[in-house]
């Protein structure tokens, strides 16, 4: 697995972070630059044809 995450001040990734430090999970990250608009590259619109962050790579 593998979490598709961005920095601070993205809310939806972060509620994902604040989920997993609860359950006391450890995943596999990647930071996807929102600023510099990494989520609508091709490679990751792939992934997700939303072009949004956070999404899980199983
Ligand atoms: N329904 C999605 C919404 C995800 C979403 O809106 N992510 C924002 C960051 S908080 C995003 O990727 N914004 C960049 C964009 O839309 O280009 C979820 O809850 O995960």
């Amino acid at each position: 697995m593998l979490l598709y995450d961005a920095d601070n001040p993205a809310p939806n990734p972060r509620r994902v972070r604040i989920f997993l430090a609860e359950k006391g999970i450890d995943l596999p990250r990647t930071s996807i630059s929102i600023i510099e608009r990494e989520q609508k590259s091709r490679d990751y619109l792939a992934k997700n044809s939303l072009g949004q962050v956070p999404i899980l790579e199983l």
